[in-house]
């Protein structure tokens, strides 16, 4: 029995990936007015160590630019697709109908009605074309990003690692009683 754990050719293939920084998941959003929200989707993924790239894809005012992005999405190695949008949320399902890489859709609160249209518009897809769709805000764009590593972590040892020491982290965090003291 060798002392040390051997590392298998499939997983040097992840670590080498993991280690070439070449985006594996997509982070878009509909505007520049998204990114306070979605970029807790790329401290999160940035805290998992996994390589990926945000950009600003409309559905409406950059269609063309969304389709692009869509449809060279897997050839260009993307993994996983993390959309956000507010209002008439099409996005997540445009892309979703564009690609048949997993699609988690980020429903950004709007101004109008608090981001249950965005909600509505995401996780209302009819049968076919699916949007994981994950709760309104922050917490969504936090647990988009979980999601992803969730996903990618059966393929990626690195990836299963950094998400138990995640979880491991958050749980040890957790005090025994609550205290005054604590903001
Ligand atoms: C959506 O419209 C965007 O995703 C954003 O949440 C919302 C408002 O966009 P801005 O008017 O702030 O650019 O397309």
């Amino acid at each position: 029995q060798p002392l040390l754990p051997t590392v298998t050719t499939q997983q040097q293939t992840n670590i080498s990936l993991i280690n070439s920084n070449k985006p594996m998941v997509g982070i878009i959003m509909g505007s520049q007015s998204d990114w306070d929200v979605m970029k807790l989707a790329s401290n999160t993924l940035t805290q998992l160590g996994i390589p990926h790239e945000t950009k600003i894809v409309s559905a409406h005012r950059t269609p063309d630019r969304m389709f692009e992005y869509a449809k060279s999405a897997r050839s260009r190695g993307l993994k996983v697709i993390i959309a956000g949008a507010g209002g008439a949320a099409h996005l997540p399902g445009m892309v979703a109908a564009l690609t048949s890489l997993p699609v988690f859709g980020v429903p950004v609160q709007s101004k109008a009605l608090s981001g249950v249209d965005s909600l509505l518009s995401i996780c209302q897809m009819p049968a076919g074309i699916p949007v994981g769709t994950l709760a309104i805000g922050a917490a969504g764009a936090t647990n988009a990003a979980l999601l992803a590593a969730s996903v990618l972590s059966p393929f990626y040892p690195a990836i299963e690692s950094s998400l138990e020491t995640f979880r491991k982290n958050q749980t040890d965090a957790v005090a025994d009683s609550p205290s005054d003291n604590v903001t």
